[in-house]
């Protein structure tokens, strides 16, 4: 108890680190304690990449130093702790206890397993709606409700109208609302950008995770991670000096041994809540504006925040606890080795792997239309290819995570998000990436012993599901393609696909 009051506990989970967040704007600092844990609940739930668990600490650990200097008193459990309790709930209640403690008082987290299981506590507790997004859950239930379909080109412009983001009084900057049309170049021979910022790591919190996770999945080292605001700032600042202007132009290509191109890296700080979505996109805003980034690039940058990330949040609480073990196309194959980095002859697939178990980050083209178009022309089972994702990248929390996957990438809530299932043959990748020309198959083989297998998987797809998709007005283009092809061809195409995937599934390098 302090004076007559009684002692409230604040809890800041590991991706709430922001000084404005609704729960401490509504605590007081003279009264309450703040209560953060790292705890194998939370970086066991999945197998977290080692990078994601170091990043996650670290950034937790100069969080809780920067409340104690703002003058909180702050509870802080390590993982090593003897007392750790291993859960969430746990040290809520030990430290309850220990404080004689009123209620704890948080900000809403970012899934459902925690809301759920923070709402159980035996504990008097007020939860807070997390205010660091432009779109309140009451914003997006009003925009969605009495709308036939959810698109999200819709919900963006009326954040613009919202933010004021790149307008010009009520009509959009330039006279069009999106630019993607200019941000679709293939790679370019040569990348003038180096990429992110490196930062030095706490070598103690390394210690810790190769100790504990060294087995994950995912290389632990180099870490250079940005593990605090200023960090994260200053590596915003430097992408919009130097990667901003040919964002857009480059926004989908693919280039070996090129993880970054010209993409910004700021997913990990945003969702931590190092950064401001609202600031950050007016900070490009104002590079536009001073003549340093053509519109494609600026248009094209803020819409995946407030469009695309807002509208991504927007349909995971709408759609409620259920949403990520949806599974409307019924697929059932198990998620292939390769995934976790066994051998594959394919090699989109080896690359994009590859940097994923290198840096816990793929960006978003290689995430949609290489992993995610392969589980989805191969049937994996959606519940499979969420976890993994949830897994190896270290900007993956259910709320933006699952959206992407189950309803963009794998179509596995029946359209919610996506109006045909983002699927693609070899051809696209081979457009835009360097990848093929290295690849022990052939993009230009249809059929055949070197036929590139996402050619196959295209019409094995198309044909499995034809009931589902040939009434699709976007898709039935592609059913007439397949259907004026010579039946023997459609026969060799089926077979050849069913043989390749009986070989995936015996565990063969393919
Ligand atoms: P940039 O290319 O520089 O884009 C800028 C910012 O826009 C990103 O930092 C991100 O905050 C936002 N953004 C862009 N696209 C999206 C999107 N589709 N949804 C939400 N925000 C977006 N993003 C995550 O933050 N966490 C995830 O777990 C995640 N899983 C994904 C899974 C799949 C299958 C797909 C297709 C996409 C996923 N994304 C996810 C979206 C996107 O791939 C990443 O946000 C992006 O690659 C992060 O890299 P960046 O910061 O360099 O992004
Ligand atoms: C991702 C993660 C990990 C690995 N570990 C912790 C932790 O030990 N303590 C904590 O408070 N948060 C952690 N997080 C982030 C949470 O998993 C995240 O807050 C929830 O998934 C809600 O988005
Ligand atoms: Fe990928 Fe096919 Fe190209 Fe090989 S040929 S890199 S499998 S798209």
């Amino acid at each position: 108890r302090a004076g007559d009051r009684l002692v409230r506990l604040v809890l800041v989970l590991g991706d709430q680190l922001s000084l404005d967040l609704s729960a401490l704007q509504k605590a007081d600092k003279k009264q309450d304690t703040v209560v953060m844990a790292e705890v194998s609940g939370e970086a066991t739930y999945v197998p977290h990449h080692p990078k994601k668990i170091a990043f996650t600490f670290m950034a937790m650990r100069k969080f809780a130093q920067t409340l104690r200097e703002e003058g909180w008193r702050v509870e802080y459990t390590t993982l090593d702790d003897p007392e750790n309790t291993g859960s969430i709930t746990g040290e809520l209640i030990r430290r309850a206890a220990a404080h004689d403690a009123a209620g704890v008082i948080y900000t809403e987290p970012g899934e459902w397993r925690l809301i759920e299981a923070l709402a159980e506590m035996p504990l008097r507790t007020h939860s807070l709606p997390d205010t660091r997004f432009i779109a309140s859950h009451q914003d997006f239930e009003t925009w969605s409700a009495g709308r036939k379909q959810l698109r999200m080109e819709y919900f963006y412009r009326d954040m613009r109208r919202k933010t004021g983001l790149l307008m010009d009084g009520d009509k959009p900057e330039g006279g069009k609302w999106n630019y993607d049309h200019d941000n679709r170049k293939p790679a370019p021979d040569e990348v003038d950008f180096d990429g992110p910022l490196r930062f030095a790591p706490d070598e103690a919190v390394l210690g810790l995770v190769k100790a504990q996770f060294g087995e994950n999945f995912g290389d632990l080292r180099p870490f250079w991670f940005a593990t605090d605001a200023a960090q994260a700032r200053e590596q915003l600042t430097q992408w919009i000096e130097a990667g901003l202007p040919k964002f857009g132009d480059y926004q989908d290509a693919m280039l070996s041994d090129q993880p970054f191109l010209y993409h910004s890296l700021i997913s990990f700080y945003l969702n931590a809540g190092l950064l401001d979505p609202l600031a950050v996109c007016r900070e490009v805003e104002a590079a536009y504006y001073a003549g340093h980034a053509p519109l494609n690039a600026a248009e094209g940058f803020i819409r995946q925040i407030i469009g695309w990330r807002e509208y991504m949040r927007g349909i995971y609480f709408l759609q409620g606890p259920d949403y990520s073990a949806r599974n409307g196309l019924g697929h059932s194959r198990a998620l292939p080795d390769l995934y976790w980095g066994a051998e594959t002859k394919m090699n989109c697939m080896a690359q994009t792997v590859k940097q994923t178990r290198e840096h816990a980050y793929a960006h978003h083209i290689q995430r949609l239309m290489v992993t995610g178009n392969f589980a989805l022309l191969a049937g994996v089972d959606p519940a499979h290819v969420h976890k993994w994702y949830l897994a190896v990248y270290a900007d993956a929390y259910e709320w933006v995570e699952a959206p992407n996957v189950i309803g963009m990438s794998q179509f596995a809530d029946d359209g919610i998000i996506a109006s045909k299932p983002y699927i693609s043959s070899g051809n696209y990748i081979h457009k835009m990436s360097d990848y093929c020309g290295s690849c022990a198959y052939r993009v230009q083989d249809k059929t055949g012993e070197k036929a590139c297998p996402f050619n196959l998987l295209y019409w094995h797809f198309l044909d499995r599901h034809r009931a589902r998709f040939e009434a699709n007005p976007r898709m039935g283009n592609m059913y007439r393609v397949w259907d004026r092809m010579d039946e023997e061809k459609r026969t060799t195409v089926l077979r050849e696909a069913d043989a390749w995937l009986a070989k995936l599934d015996e565990g063969a390098t393919v």
